[in-house]
């Protein structure tokens, strides 16, 4: 079964997306999503200009194949442009395999470990009472589990704190926003946010908390141990995880499950974290994480620490790797939670996706393949716009992590 075309797909029904769509001799085409967040167009370049010529005439069935030659075949390993083109691929090659022997994904990866896919949304409110009145709009919805962000007085701008109503969507036009930043502001705020949650919604619903990379080691330990009576589902990204051994001393202080690796590209990234178990949930996604292949790897690796899954799933994962995601989470047995954000009506129906949601789970689809398709008529309507992710710096002026 032979590649005889690819190519990248740009468009921006809302927001950006990068789509590679491989077709086989067959005629079967399979999708890879390859966005990647404020700097869309340099995975495109590496998918066409380097990629692409590699793949004509190559057999579109040897997926693991594949992947060790634009792996291997490279040289300059991992990185993040690299390893979404890889994942595009992969994923694209997964969806050809199950659509040419007639199954869903998710049945090629040993089929359904559960019977449905727990997903969290994502509320969040300019103060407290803003906050407490989105949760229970998620709530309302169905969701058991939903992450909390709200504003901190003084602040002008804080991470999470949306302009949507179902999603909350960084990225901006032409250049950065800058947001300020005080740790000393934050960490007296959030465990307040989180006691007046608790006393509103008692203690079945699953809360969340993203502190999005901005704490030391030290502080995050502070704050996990703080939040402890709320009994978090998690907290994620305390501290930056390039130094991995940072953990150790938040694991010292706290016994806040913590979540990290949105920004993984490989299992290198997290060996570390999971094998000193020194965090609770990986949260690499398909797209960043070099595909399906490759995260299933990561999750065993997890799996035998008992690391659970809790994958990336905000607007930038287009619906070609939610629904990537949402195969892994049915299939893999340490499956933890899967993060979804709604995608804007532009974008769906851009993406025609046959996953569905009912009482805060999710569903990939009994569709052969991943079960997403893509209309090109439609998104050659929405052209590329330049975005960036917002910069972030402290009340001082010294850049911050965003
Ligand atoms: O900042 O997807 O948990 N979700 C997040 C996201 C990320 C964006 C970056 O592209 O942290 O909001
Ligand atoms: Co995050």
């Amino acid at each position: 079964m032979r590649i005889v075309d690819a190519k990248v797909i740009i468009c921006s029904p809302g927001r950006n997306f990068v789509t590679l769509k491989i077709t086989t001799e067959d005629g079967l085409h399979g999708l890879g999503d390859a966005t990647l967040n404020g700097r869309e167009l340099a995975v495109a370049s590496y998918l066409s200009d380097h990629v692409i010529p590699l793949l004509i005439g190559r057999d579109a069935r040897r997926i693991e194949d594949l992947w060790q030659y634009l792996y291997k075949g490279a040289y300059w390993r991992r990185g993040p442009v690299t390893m979404a083109s890889i994942s595009a691929v992969d994923t694209a090659l997964w969806d050809i395999k199950g659509k040419s022997l007639n199954v869903p994904v998710y049945q090629l990866l040993g089929g359904a470990s559960r019977d449905a896919i727990l997903v969290y949304g994502h509320a969040s409110g300019k103060d407290i009472d803003d906050t407490v009145a989105a949760v229970a709009a998620y709530a309302k919805l169905g969701y058991k589990a939903i992450r909390a962000q709200s504003g901190i007085p003084g602040l002008n701008s804080t991470y999470g704190v949306g302009r949507g109503k179902m999603f909350y969507e960084p990225a901006e036009k032409d250049a950065p926003v800058e947001d300020l930043w005080s740790s000393e502001l934050y960490l007296n705020f959030v465990p307040r946010l989180f006691e007046r949650l608790r006393k509103e919604f008692g203690s079945d619903l699953h809360l969340l908390h993203d502190a999005h990379h901005r704490l030391t080691p030290i502080e995050a330990a502070r704050l996990g141990k703080e939040l402890e009576p709320y009994h978090l589902f998690w907290l994620e990204d305390p501290t930056p995880a390039e130094l991995q051994e940072s953990f150790r001393l938040i694991r010292r202080h706290t016994t806040t499950p913590l979540a990290v690796g949105e920004v993984f590209n490989s299992i290198f990234d997290c060996q570390q974290l999971i094998q000193e178990q020194l965090i609770d949930y990986i949260r690499a996604a398909v797209v960043h994480a070099a595909g399906i292949s490759h995260l299933r790897k990561i999750a065993s690796l997890a799996e035998m620490y008992q690391v659970r899954t809790g994958c990336h799933g905000a607007t930038d994962m287009s619906p070609v790797c939610m629904a990537a995601a949402l195969h892994f989470d049915l299939s893999v047995h340490n499956f933890g939670i899967q993060e979804y954000m709604h995608h804007s009506a532009e974008t769906d129906r851009v993406f025609s996706h046959s996953y569905t949601f009912a009482d805060g789970m999710m569903h990939p689809g009994d569709a052969p393949g991943l079960g997403v398709d893509i209309d090109e008529q439609l998104a050659s309507n929405y052209p590329y716009r330049r975005a960036y992710l917002p910069i972030n710096r402290k009340l001082d002026g010294t850049m911050h992590s965003w």
